[in-house]
C-alpha cells in the first residue's frame, strides 16, 4: 500500500480559543501548530488565518506573513491555503491566497449546511471560476467534498477542462454527509480511478475515520479545523498530538508514513491517470488535461457495472481516430478490434483496483 499522507488541518476558521486554548489565531500561534504537527509526521499542512483576535480572514498579506514563517520552521511542508475561507465571505476574498502561487489549495465543490442557519456557498459558477483560476496559477487544488454530490460535480467539470487530473479529494464528513464506513466506502468508491483521497472526520469522527482511511488506502487529515479533543473529554494539546495519534493508529495497522517528498509523489504527475469519456471532446480534453488512458463504455451491455453508459462503435472509432492514444481500455470483450493489440496490463495503481472490481479486462494498444 502506499504511504500514508497525513494533512493537518491546524487552524479552521470556527474554531476557538474558547474550544480549546491551543487553537492559533497570531502568525507565532499558526507557525508554533504548524511545526507540531509537521514534526510529528503532517506533510501537507491545511491553513486558514486569523486576526490577532480571532477573526477568519483570507487577507493576502496575512497569509503571506504565515506561509513564509511556516517555511522556515518547515521547509519541504506542502501549504494548502484554504479558498473555503469562512462562511459569509465573497468569492473574490476567498480566492486571495491563490494569488501567492501555493503548491496546492482546497477548491470545494459545492454548497451545504454549516450549522444553525449557516450556508457555505459554492455555486457551480464559483467551482468553475475556483477551477479555472487555479489551473491558470499552477495550483492544484485538493477537492473539498461534503457529501457524494461533490464528487460529481468535480468529475463534471474535470470533463468540462476546469479541474486538471490526477483529482485528490478531501472526503469531509459529519458536516452534511454522515461519517459511517459505509459512507466513506461509498464517497471513496465513486471517484475516478487514478484519484487519491483523504479523510477528515468532523468530532468524534475524525479517529475512526482515520483508522478506516489507513486501512482502505487512504489518507487522513485531522486538526483542530476538524475536532479540538484527543480522545472523549480530553482537549488536545497541539495539532501535533492529534497528528502523533494517526501515526500510532498507521504503525500498529502496518502503514508507513510518507514525507513531504513522498506526499508529491503520490499525489504528483507521475501517476498513471485514468480517465473515462464517453465522447471524443471528453476524450480531447481528459487527453490535454493528462490522463494517460482511456476508459470508454462498453460496446454491448456489460452486466458488470451498474452504471456504464454505452457508447455507439462511430464514437469508438472516432475517438481512437482522433486521439494519438497509447493505451485504451475497454469495458468488455465484444470491444475487440483487429486492429488493436490485447495486451494485458497490470498497474499497482490503478489496474489491479480496477481488475479488482472486475472493471478492467483489456487494454488495447494501438501501436
Ligand atoms: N470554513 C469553511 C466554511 C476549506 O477550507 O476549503 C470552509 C472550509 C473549507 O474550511
Ligand atoms: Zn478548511
Amino acid at each position: 500500500m502506499e504511504k500514508l499522507i497525513i494533512t493537518a488541518a491546524i487552524c479552521g476558521a470556527e474554531v476557538t480559543k474558547e474550544q480549546n486554548p491551543a487553537v492559533p489565531y497570531t502568525v507565532e500561534e499558526i507557525v508554533r501548530e504548524a511545526e507540531s504537527a509537521y514534526k510529528a509526521g503532517a506533510s501537507i499542512i491545511h491553513l486558514h488565518v486569523r486576526e490577532d483576535d480571532g477573526t477568519p480572514t483570507q487577507s493576502k498579506e496575512r497569509f503571506k506573513a504565515c506561509i513564509d514563517a511556516i517555511k522556515e520552521k518547515c521547509p519541504d511542508a506542502i501549504i494548502q491555503p484554504s479558498t473555503g475561507g469562512a462562511v459569509g465571505m465573497t468569492d473574490l476574498e476567498r480566492l486571495q491566497p491563490t494569488e501567492l502561487g501555493p503548491e496546492m489549495a482546497t477548491l470545494d465543490c459545492g454548497t451545504c449546511n454549516f450549522g444553525g442557519d449557516e450556508v457555505f456557498t459554492n455555486t457551480e459558477n464559483t467551482i468553475k471560476n475556483f477551477g479555472k483560476i487555479m489551473i491558470e496559477r499552477g495550483v492544484k487544488p485538493e477537492i473539498e467534498v461534503f457529501d457524494k454530490g461533490m464528487v460529481d460535480y468535480a468529475i463534471k467539470y474535470a470533463k468540462q477542462g476546469y479541474i486538471k487530473y490526477p483529482m485528490h479529494f478531501d472526503f469531509v464528513l459529519g458536516v452534511q454527509m454522515t461519517a459511517s464506513a459505509r459512507d466513506l466506502v461509498f464517497i471513496s468508491e465513486s471517484i475516478p480511478a487514478g484519484s487519491t483521497w483523504t479523510v477528515a472526520g468532523i468530532g468524534r469522527h475524525e479517529f475512526p475515520m482515520a483508522a478506516l482511511a489507513i486501512t482502505m488506502g487512504g489518507h487522513v487529515r485531522v486538526g483542530f479545523e476538524d475536532n479540538v479533543y484527543i480522545e472523549k473529554g480530553v482537549l488536545a494539546k497541539s495539532n501535533g498530538e492529534l497528528v502523533e495519534k494517526v501515526v500510532r493508529l498507521a504503525k500498529e495497522l502496518g502503514r508507513e508514513i510518507a514525507t513531504p517528498a513522498e506526499a508529491r509523489k503520490i499525489l504528483g504527475e507521475d501517476k498513471i491517470i485514468g480517465v473515462s469519456a464517453h465522447n471524443y471532446e471528453e476524450a480531447k480534453i481528459a487527453l490535454e488535461n493528462g490522463a494517460d488512458y482511456l476508459g470508454v463504455g462498453a460496446i454491448f451491455a456489460t452486466q458488470t457495472k451498474d452504471d456504464a453508459q454505452n457508447i455507439s462503435m462511430d464514437t469508438l472509432n472516432e475517438i481512437c481516430q482522433k486521439t494519438n492514444l497509447k493505451l485504451f481500455v475497454s469495458l468488455d470483450k465484444p470491444c475487440v478490434k483487429s486492429d488493436y493489440n490485447i495486451v494485458e496490463w497490470e498497474s499497482e495503481k490503478v489496474g489491479k483496483k480496477r481488475r479488482d472490481n472486475g472493471y478492467l479486462r483489456l487494454v488495447y494498444d494501438k501501436g
